[in-house]
């Protein structure tokens, strides 16, 4: 999964893909250089972030979402939004990707369950002004894995079906470099669930400091991290991953891919 952040303020990208034109020119290229799906986003969720207006969600994100999928490009939404999820997938979005695993909206369950579409449902305990104050946990690996089972219970009495959820940690949000750390270790203990898991390390703040690495590394500068951890993320089961950068994922996943025929 390709990132592509319509958003002045995300922490890596922010700025770059805000009008239309470049994000749907930067989106095409994703695919084109390995991406098989593009999440379009359209509010940053960085720790310390303040909310868009729907209004502006709605904006910055359906022309995006129609124009790629006039394109054959196949996108899903990355919002906490019930009606910008509904107004995307109605633009041809096809998949529904939700950091707050439908804490953020009680519209949100219903809305997935109608349209049918595949929904990601994120470990989530707080919006980007309050988060880093929630990172405190006994055993950060067991409390994620018991949230997104009750998640899934929770999600499925509210009309989702089973296979359309995939779960997903939720790196970087609410954890500190610790609770990512033992997370990314403890990932198959989050695909025992029996979901699809999407993880979402790309670009991380916890990568920007790494044994080996004498100086810490800037946002942009943390690509062959992320590859490395897509390549554990293979290892451990995992559905898919997002990334900003695509070809050192690909390349990563490509390895893993043709390793396994020997
Ligand atoms: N991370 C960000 C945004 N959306 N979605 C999912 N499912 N998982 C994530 O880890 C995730 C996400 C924040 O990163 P960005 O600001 O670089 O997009």
């Amino acid at each position: 999964m390709g990132v592509l952040n319509v958003t002045p303020d995300s922490f890596s990208d922010g700025g770059r893909w805000q009008a239309t034109e470049a994000a749907v020119a930067h989106g095409i290229h994703l695919v084109e250089q390995g991406a098989d799906l593009v999440d379009v986003g359209g509010e940053s969720t960085r720790p310390g972030a303040q909310r868009v207006s729907e209004a502006e969600e709605l904006r910055r994100v359906v022309p995006v979402v129609a124009q790629l999928r006039e394109r054959g490009v196949p996108v899903s939404v990355d919002t906490m939004r019930a009606s910008v999820a509904a107004a995307a997938v109605e633009a041809g979005a096809e998949m529904v990707n939700d950091v707050s695993g439908g804490l953020a909206d009680p519209d949100m369950a219903e809305t997935v369950a109608r349209a049918r579409v595949p929904y990601i449902a994120m470990h989530w305990r707080g919006h980007s002004a309050q988060m880093d104050a929630a990172a405190q946990y006994r055993d950060v690996v067991t409390e994620v894995v018991q949230h997104l089972h009750q998640r899934v219970e929770q999600l499925c009495a509210e009309g989702l079906s089973r296979d359309q959820i995939i779960v997903d940690p939720g790196f970087g949000f609410a954890k500190d470099a610790s609770h990512n750390w033992a997370l990314l270790a403890g990932l198959g203990r989050v695909v025992a669930l029996g979901h699809r898991v999407l993880v979402g390390t790309s670009r991380k703040r916890f990568l920007g400091r790494l044994p080996r690495v004498r100086t810490e590394l800037a946002a942009a500068d943390r690509d062959p991290a992320t590859a490395a951890t897509s390549l554990l993320c293979a290892q451990a089961g995992v559905w898919a991953v997002r990334v900003h950068d695509v070809p050192s994922t690909a390349q990563a996943l490509g390895v893993w891919d043709r390793a396994q025929r020997g």
